[in-house]
């Protein structure tokens, strides 16, 4: 814990929901559910307008619906979420050199490594609303909750204590007074099992927790755990914001606005991607040992597998099948919306001359196949990615554009029959129109594919 408040914590609020709202006027001030809207979707996110009849992050579409019929449902667009992400994370940079990103959402920012006068509690609430009031203008309109506290703890309980739209200041000296009300699952790492652990012993809020003894947390959550949550339990926390985390890996991934079903058309992004990070891999002279595979399947649950190689390795071959095989694991039946691959586990060296062979035969082995190294893409045709539509062909919430009529976005389709609201961030609330599914006048709109961001 800091002598000073110097962690803020930044995130956006109702982020894909708000994404939504600011690019399709007639829904702002409206209930709006992102997610899965088949069958067996969840909802990813809801607009505050949504949450008041109880949906929420996780819960199955059908429940939202039987919620808040008369909310919007809309499937998510990735494109829009990137951007709006790399334009916060952007000002945060301009903000500090140290800034830790934990999603597309948010990210701890070290003041004291900002160009601050002091980090008086004055001083950073006034450089936090400067930010906030920052992070809207860039973004179009994007609401964002800033907590600053003495740790990253601290900063991100304080981050939500105000939501949405919200800047909450833990002055040092106030955490543990601030912690003891709250519910320990408050504590990260406390999820839904040791929450109910500690319950079953009585401990419920955080002063309960911090009545109990180091020993017989312990005995009651394990060691490793149980050291933790005493030090948390009284805010102890010293975990440094960590910059430039993405550096530890290199990835490559796309987002298919609509569901992949075909298993070779998905081993050939798997390939091209592997190409992509190969390529940057050796650009920088890198090598990783871990392949990861994350897979987004249809109703948004994203799944990722790793393998991890006895050597580095830079070769697109060999990131390529591994990435495949760890694909092929996985039951992709329902549809998949992202594909991506990363290396990690990195090391400024490559094994391949000395080793070039061996790393081949283990490689072999590992994947039970014959060590000749050879490798061959699978013989597909690529489709244009912008082709590829969904059984209806349209889906709730995508961006179109007519020949006529400019662009909007696809408000309902069903029985040969595709509703658009035309309408963009920059217009007012536009009409509605309807066309028959296959009318020549009426495209997907994409926007133009760029590079993407590495992960962290
Ligand atoms: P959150 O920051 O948890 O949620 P939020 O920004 O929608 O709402 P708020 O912060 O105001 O409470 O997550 C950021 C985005 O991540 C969210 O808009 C959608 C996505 N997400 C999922 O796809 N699935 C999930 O289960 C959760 C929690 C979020
Ligand atoms: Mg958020």
């Amino acid at each position: 814990m800091r002598a000073q408040a110097s962690v803020l914590h930044l995130d956006l609020d109702a982020f894909f929901a708000a994404v939504e709202q600011r690019d399709k006027p007639s829904l702002r001030g409206k209930p709006v559910v992102v997610g899965g809207v088949g069958g067996r979707g969840v909802v990813a996110t809801a607009s505050y307008e949504a949450r008041r009849f109880g949906v929420r992050s996780a819960m199955t579409t059908r429940e939202a619906r039987s919620r808040c019929p008369h909310a919007a449902f809309l499937t998510g667009r990735f494109h829009a979420y990137r951007e709006a992400s790399a334009i916060v994370m952007g000002l945060l940079r301009e903000a500090s050199p140290l800034v830790e990103p934990l999603s597309l959402d948010e990210a701890f920012v070290d003041l004291a490594a900002a160009d601050l006068p002091d980090l008086e509690v004055a001083t950073v609430s006034a450089y936090a609303e400067t930010l906030r009031a920052r992070v809207h203008e860039a973004t179009g309109g994007l609401t964002a909750s800033v907590g600053i506290g003495t740790s990253k703890f601290i900063a991100k309980v304080a981050s939500d204590l105000d939501k949405p739209d919200g800047l909450v200041v833990v002055a040092p000296g106030t955490e543990r007074e601030l912690l003891r009300p709250m519910n320990v699952t408050v504590i990260p790492g406390v999820g839904p099992a040791t929450g109910e652990r500690l319950r079953r012993a009585g401990i419920v809020t955080v002063a309960d927790l911090e009545a109990v003894d180091l020993d017989e947390l312990v005995r009651l959550v394990g060691k490793a755990h149980g050291a933790g949550l005493h030090a948390l339990a009284r805010a102890q926390d010293d975990r440094a914001v960590v910059a430039d985390r993405e550096a530890k890996s290199v990835s490559s991934e796309s987002t298919f606005d609509t569901d992949l079903t075909d298993r070779s058309l998905m081993e050939h992004l798997l390939t091209r991607q592997a190409g992509e990070v190969a390529t940057r891999l050796s650009k920088h002279g890198l090598s990783g040992r871990t392949v990861t595979i994350k897979v987004r399947m249809h109703d948004f649950t994203t799944l990722s597998r790793s393998t991890t190689l006895p050597s580095p390795t830079d070769s697109a071959p060999t990131v390529a099948r591994l990435a495949r095989r760890l694909l092929a694991d996985l039951d992709t039946s329902g549809g998949v919306r992202l594909l991506g691959v990363g290396v990690s586990g990195l090391a400024d060296w490559v094994q391949e001359d000395l080793f070039g062979e061996t790393l081949g035969e283990a490689l072999g082995e590992a994947l039970g196949e014959a060590g000749d190294g050879a490798e061959t893409a699978p013989e597909v045709e690529l489709p244009d990615l912008s082709r590829v539509r969904d059984r209806s062909g349209w889906w709730p919430g995508a961006d179109v554009v007519h020949d006529e009529l400019g662009r909007g976005w696809v408000w309902g389709a069903g029985r040969g029959v595709v509703t658009v609201r035309f309408e963009t961030a920059e217009t007012p609330a536009g009409p509605v129109r309807s066309f028959a599914h296959d009318d020549p006048a009426l495209h997907p709109w994409q926007k133009p594919v760029e590079d993407e961001p590495e992960e962290p």
